[in-house]
């Protein structure tokens, strides 16, 4: 089962049949630890819709402030220790240590939703598409649902030294989530792959691969740390993490698309603006 935020509301897929409501909030769906039975209990309450009411997507967002994981694949330690000119130390301590490195990320309103335009901040000259597996959490820590998310981030910024973290990462359409939320109270395999395409003038100018299974740390010990003292009344988003970096020579252009891929969620594209 599947939820779409469109600019008109909310649209379920359920084995290939559409449901949509135009007053049922997100939020209210993201506070239930039920969610998948509670929605196969009130979808005949919601009006019989069709394919093509999937016009008009957003982010699978309402409240919910977005969280980061990091250095959680081999791969983003590696790339991080080779852009830092600090040393970079501090990514292999934080991949080997117990406790994970977890970020801010974003309010809702720097996020942006598929074929909406992503950014790339003015003052970098090097910037790369993050592609994430993200976790929709409700207030009482269980995850309901999954969806795609593109961490944008700064390598130049995040390079010269790590404490510039907030400002690599944070900035406005630094975010994209979508297209929609899985709905399950279930794992996703170790399989699930995850893929992300760059096209520049239509041509593919990256490629690359992974699955969950590179991931070093589970999703329960990511959101034991996550929830340790915080609360979020709404429930919240935590993207868990980039397994796939372009190689150091790779940087965004405005014009380009990225195309992101997790099987059984979906494809997540946006533009640079
Ligand atoms: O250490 C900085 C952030 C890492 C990150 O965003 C990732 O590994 O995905
Ligand atoms: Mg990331």
């Amino acid at each position: 089962m599947k939820i779409f935020q469109t600019a008109k509301g909310l649209v379920v897929e359920d084995d290939g049949r559409y449901f949509f409501s135009a007053t049922v909030p997100f939020d209210s769906l993201i506070r239930r630890d039920d969610l998948e039975q509670h929605l196969k209990a009130s979808l005949p309450e919601w009006s019989a819709a069709e394919r093509n009411s999937l016009a008009d997507l957003r982010a699978p967002i309402g409240s919910q402030e977005v969280w980061g994981a990091g250095v959680t694949y081999y791969r983003s330690r590696v790339a991080r220790m080779a852009e830092s000119t600090a040393g970079g130390d501090c990514y292999d301590r934080a991949y080997e240590a117990d406790r994970p490195e977890i970020f801010f990320k974003a309010m809702p309103h720097r996020v942006v939703g598929p074929n909406q335009e992503v950014a790339i901040r003015k003052d970098s000259n090097w910037s790369v598409p993050e592609p994430e597996l993200a976790v929709i959490i409700t207030p009482n820590a269980r995850i309901v649902g999954y969806t795609i998310a593109n961490d944008m981030s700064s390598r130049d910024i995040e390079g010269q030294n790590p404490l510039y973290l907030p400002q690599a990462k944070t900035y406005d359409r630094s975010c994209a989530l979508g297209p929609a939320m899985l709905v399950t109270a279930g794992t996703m395999a170790d399989s699930t792959e995850i893929k992300m395409e760059i096209l520049r003038a239509e041509k593919a100018v990256f490629s690359g691969t992974t699955t969950l299974a590179a991931r070093k740390r589970t999703l329960d010990e990511l959101i034991s740390y996550l929830f340790r003292q915080c609360s979020f009344p709404d429930g919240c988003i935590l993207m868990t993490g980039t397994g796939i970096v372009p190689e150091d020579s790779f940087t965004l252009h405005h014009g380009d698309e990225i195309q992101i891929s997790i099987a059984g969620i979906g494809k997540l594209v946006n533009r640079v603006g």
